[in-house]
């Protein structure tokens, strides 16, 4: 309970030497009597949303409210973890009708453009689209929208769109740590599209296919050692695989390219028990073949619900996401307890000076919990 009550800026070597009279004033609205010159606190907190607050906001989808919510999963900061875990409880029965599309390739392959244009199309049949996308490209950014924004301006305007972009791509390659919680709150808010953008850096596209329900590759036109140079590794990833910007003079080559890739894919292990990768052209300049894209995957859906495939999945996935949450909590619970805030400095500072070895002390550590 004390515990609580110590600021977040509290001296790690000393954490129980600390005004918790800050922390009231944060904390205990009401007070202002003697607590006059925290007033600025006490705003500050009273202008946070409640869970109550965000849950309902979320279910009446409200963009606002749904972008603070994913903010506070997203957070990082001790003081948020708790309040993130109670609203993603209460929003978990309420999420999960939707389809999960995750698609990656190389930078320059034209996902962010290809999002723009079959996001605004799944808009205008109906749909609620979400995005959860990271432009890498973008360092001075922390990889976050700006460079996407002339690409995705009439989805981030449509009433029926939503784009969440990611904060710092990290060496996860614009996988985003809480993307899986920030796709269930999006769903939860009536989304029933989610499309997570991702970029082929690293374990990115293995973390992406274990969220989503279809993945899709885009790819362009190129020579065939290119092609052979390919990771067949990511290949057999996906559940389809688009050759991109199949327009003007690159139509004929495109649809060259095409064919050589699924005679690739037919020796290749599908990513889905049952289905069969196929490579497809489209261009999202001039739309041709997005209609198509839909439809492979509302046939790929339809399939997977039939034999069972799909649910299971996704049972596998969310047996996935318990483990991690329970990695999560253990490891808020390690890094808080108060042994640990206090021997953590003084075993770094040991460890950095060459005078103790990391792995008797972990040891000694691991009694903690
Ligand atoms: N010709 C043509 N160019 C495209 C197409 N899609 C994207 N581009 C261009 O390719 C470049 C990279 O697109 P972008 O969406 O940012 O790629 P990302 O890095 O994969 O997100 C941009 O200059 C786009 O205008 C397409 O279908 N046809
Ligand atoms: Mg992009």
């Amino acid at each position: 309970m004390d515990e609580d009550k110590k600021p977040e800026w509290s001296d790690a070597n000393e954490p129980n030497k600390c005004s918790s009279v800050i922390r009231k004033g944060l904390v205990q609205e009401g007070q202002s009597s003697s607590l006059q010159k925290n007033v600025r606190f006490q705003k500050r907190s009273s202008s946070e949303a409640s869970v109550e607050e965000l849950y309902e906001g979320v279910l009446s989808g409200d963009r606002g409210l749904l972008a603070r919510s994913i903010t506070l999963v997203e957070s990082n900061a001790e003081q948020h973890f708790q309040k993130a875990q109670n609203l993603l409880q209460k929003l978990l029965t309420h999420s999960g009708n939707s389809i999960r599309i995750g698609i990656t390739g190389v930078p320059g392959a034209g996902k962010s453009t290809f999002i723009e244009a079959f996001g605004t199309y799944l808009c205008n049949l109906g749909h609620r689209v979400a995005v959860l996308a990271i432009d890498p490209s973008s360092k001075v950014s922390g990889g976050s929208i700006l460079g996407d924004k002339t690409r995705m301006e009439q989805l981030a305007r449509n009433p029926r769109g939503f784009i969440r972009p990611s904060p710092a791509a990290g060496k996860l390659g614009g996988v985003h740590r809480k993307t899986r919680e920030a796709m269930l709150i999006c769903e939860a808010a009536g989304f029933d599209v989610i499309l997570v953008e991702t970029v082929g850096v690293g374990q990115s596209e293995v973390i992406i296919r274990d969220m989503v329900d279809f993945f899709l590759l885009l790819v362009l036109t190129g020579a065939g050692d290119e092609l052979q140079g390919m990771k067949k590794g990511i290949m057999e990833l996906a559940d389809a695989l688009i050759v991109h910007k199949a327009d003007g003079t690159n139509k004929q080559k495109a649809e060259q390219t095409r064919k050589e890739y699924n005679r690739i894919l037919h020796f290749l292990q599908p990513a889905t028990k049952g289905w069969s990768t196929k490579a497809y052209t489209c261009s999202s300049i001039s739309g041709e073949g997005i209609e198509a894209i839909w439809e492979i995957v509302k046939a790929y859906q339809k399939k997977g619900k039939e034999t069972g495939v799909f649910e299971d999945r996704r049972n596998g996935q969310k047996r996935e996401w318990i483990y991690s949450m329970i990695t999560d909590q253990l490891q808020y619970s390690f890094f808080r307890h108060p042994d640990v805030r206090l021997m953590l400095p003084q075993l770094e500072n040991e460890v950095m000076a060459g005078k103790k070895q990391l792995h008797p002390l972990s040891i000694h550590f691991s009694m903690l919990i």
